[in-house]
C-alpha cells in the first residue's frame, strides 16, 4: 500500500508561481511520488521574519511508497535543484518545501519531526491543508479543520489571483 504524505509550498522570491510547479513537476515526475490532491495557491503575509516580500504557499497530497526519509530527501534535492540557498532562518526563498503528515506517523527524529512541529500555529499552512484534505475527503479533515477554526491570522492568507 503506498501511503499518503502532505507537503507544504512557499516561495517569496522571483517568479513564486513558477517555482510552485515546478517543484510539484519535480515531485510528480519521481518514479515513486504520485501529486494526488492540490489546494488552491494562497498569497499570505509573511509570519516569524516579517521584513521580507509576501508568499505564495499551498498544500498538495501525494501517495508514494518511499519512507518519510526518502520522501524528505528527495524533498531537499528538489529545494537545491530549484536554487534555493539558506540564508536567514525564516527568511526569503525561493522554494521551501515541508513535510507535514505522512499517514499517522509521529516521530521526534530532530532531522525530521514528525508531524511538522510548527504547523498547527500557521495559518498560511492549515487553511491549504484542509483544503485539500476536504476536497480528497481524507479521515483527518474533521481534526484538521477544528485546529484551524483556533487559529491566528486567517485573514493574512487570501487565494492568490494572479489576473488582480
Ligand atoms: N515560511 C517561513 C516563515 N514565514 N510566512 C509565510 N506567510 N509563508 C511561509 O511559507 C513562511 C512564512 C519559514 O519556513
Ligand atoms: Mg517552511
Ligand atoms: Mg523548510
Amino acid at each position: 500500500m503506498p501511503c499518503c504524505a502532505y507537503l507544504a509550498l512557499g516561495s517569496n522570491m522571483g517568479d513564486r508561481e513558477r517555482y510552485l510547479e515546478d517543484a510539484i513537476q519535480c515531485l510528480d515526475n519521481h518514479e515513486h511520488i504520485y501529486v494526488s490532491g492540490r489546494s488552491h495557491i494562497y498569497e499570505t503575509e509573511p509570519v516569524g521574519y516579517v521584513d521580507q516580500d509576501a508568499f505564495l504557499n499551498m498544500v498538495i497530497e501525494v501517495e508514494t511508497r518511499l519512507s518519510a526519509q526518502e520522501l524528505f530527501a528527495v524533498m531537499l534535492s528538489i529545494e537545491n535543484k530549484l536554487g534555493r540557498i539558506r540564508e536567514i532562518r525564516f527568511g526569503p526563498r525561493t522554494i521551501d518545501l515541508d513535510l507535514l503528515l505522512y499517514d499517522d506517523l509521529s516521530q521526534e527524529d530532530p532531522q525530521l519531526i514528525l508531524p511538522h512541529p510548527r504547523m498547527t500555529e500557521r495559518a498560511f499552512v492549515l487553511v491549504p491543508l484542509v483544503e485539500v484534505m476536504q476536497q480528497r475527503h481524507s479521515r483527518q479533515a474533521d481534526e484538521w479543520a477544528g485546529r484551524l477554526d483556533q487559529v491566528d491570522g486567517k485573514e493574512g492568507v487570501r487565494v492568490w489571483n494572479p489576473m488582480q
